[in-house]
C-alpha cells in the first residue's frame, strides 16, 4: 500500500548536515490530516536523534506551506473525539526537536500551518506567502499554540487583530510585525532557507543546541531564573572540544575545524 500512497511527508535530502523535510499533499493545500501529522512527528523524532543532522528545513509546496488543520476531518467531531485524538502527541516532537528548524514558507501558512511555522526557530518566507489564523471564521480558535506563540512573536495588539479577524497578512507585513525572519523572492525561498541551514550546520552543534534550548525555555521563566539557565548553559559549553578549538583557532589566526563535540 506504501507504493500506492507515496508518503505525504518525506525526507527530500540530507547533505552537509541539512535535512530537508517536505510536506506534499497538494490536493488539499497540504492540510494537516492524521496521516500528515503522524508522518511529520515521525520525521522530527527520527531526525532529532541523528548526530549527523545539524539543521532541519521544513517546507511545503509553491501554493501552500500548510493551509491549516484538515477541516473535513474535524467538521463533525465532538469534544471527546478531539480529546481522544491527542494531537499534542504529534506537535511535541516538533516543539521539542533539539536541532535548529527553519521553515521555508511559500504560499499559504494558515491556522495549523501558521502554528507549524511558529514551531520552527527561523521562518524564511517567499514574497507572496500569506500568514493567518483564520480559525475564528470557523467558530474556532487556534488549538496548537497559535494564541500563545503568536502573541510572543508579534505582541498583543497585532496578535489580537489577526486572531479576532482571521485576516491574512502578506510576507512583508509579517516581516514588519516580527512573524517571519526574512522575506526573499518566491523562487529563492527553499534555497535561501537551505543556505541559512548550511551556515548554522557548520557552527559548533552543541552551542547551537544550547542557544535554542535557552531561548525557548528562558522565554517562559522569570528573568532571574532565565539568566541562571543561560549561565549554566554558557558554562557547560566550556566542556566542549569545539569551544577549545574555536578559541585556539582565533588566537592562532586560522580557520576552526568543528567536530560537534
Ligand atoms: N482542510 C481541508 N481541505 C483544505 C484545506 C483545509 N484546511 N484548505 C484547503 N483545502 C482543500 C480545499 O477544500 C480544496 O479541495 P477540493 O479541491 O476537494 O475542493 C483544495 O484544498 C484546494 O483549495 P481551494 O480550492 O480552496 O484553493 P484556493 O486557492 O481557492 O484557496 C485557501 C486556498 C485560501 C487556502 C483556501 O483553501 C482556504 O481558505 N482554506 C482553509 C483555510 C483555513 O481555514 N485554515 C484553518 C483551518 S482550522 C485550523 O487550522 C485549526 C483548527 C484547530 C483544530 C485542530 C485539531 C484538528
Amino acid at each position: 500500500s506504501d507504493k500506492q500512497h507515496p508518503p505525504e511527508v518525506f525526507l527530500e535530502s540530507l547533505t552537509e548536515g541539512v535535512a530537508v523535510v517536505v510536506i506534499n499533499r497538494p490536493k488539499a493545500k497540504n492540510a494537516l490530516n492524521a496521516d500528515v501529522r503522524r508522518q511529520l512527528a515521525e520525521q522530527f523524532l527520527s531526525l532529532g536523534q541523528r548526530d549527523e543532522v545539524r539543521a532541519i528545513v521544513l517546507t511545503g509546496g509553491d501554493q501552500a506551506f500548510v493551509a491549516g488543520a484538515d477541516v473535513k476531518e474535524f467538521a463533525t467531531a465532538s469534544p471527546t473525539d478531539m480529546y481522544r485524538r491527542h494531537n499534542e502527541r504529534f506537535w511535541d516532537p516538533i516543539a521539542h526537536c533539539p536541532k535548529p528548524v527553519i521553515a521555508a514558507v511559500s504560499g499559504f501558512a494558515l491556522g495549523g500551518g501558521c502554528e507549524l511555522a511558529m514551531h520552527c526557530d527561523i521562518i524564511v518566507a517567499g514574497e507572496s506567502a500569506r500568514f493567518g489564523q483564520p480559525e475564528v471564521k470557523l467558530g474556532l480558535m487556534p488549538g496548537a499554540g497559535g494564541t500563545q506563540r503568536l502573541v510572543r512573536a508579534v505582541g498583543k495588539f497585532q496578535a489580537m487583530r489577526l486572531l479576532m479577524t482571521g485576516c491574512m497578512v502578506n510576507a512583508p507585513e509579517a516581516l514588519r510585525m516580527g512573524l517571519v525572519s526574512e522575506v526573499v523572492a518566491d523562487d529563492q525561498t527553499l534555497e535561501h532557507a537551505m543556505s541559512l541551514a548550511r551556515e548554522i550546520a557548520a557552527m559548533p552543534a552543541l552551542a547551537v543546541e544550547q542557544i535554542k534550548e535557552t531561548v525557548l525555555s528562558g522565554a517562559d521563566l522569570p528573568l532571574e531564573s532565565a539568566l541562571v539557565l543561560e549561565r549554566k548553559a554558557f558554562q557547560m559549553l566550556f566542556d566542549t572540544a569545539d569551544q577549545k578549538e574555536g578559541a585556539a583557532a582565533f588566537i592562532e589566526k586560522r580557520k576552526p575545524t568543528y567536530r560537534g563535540e
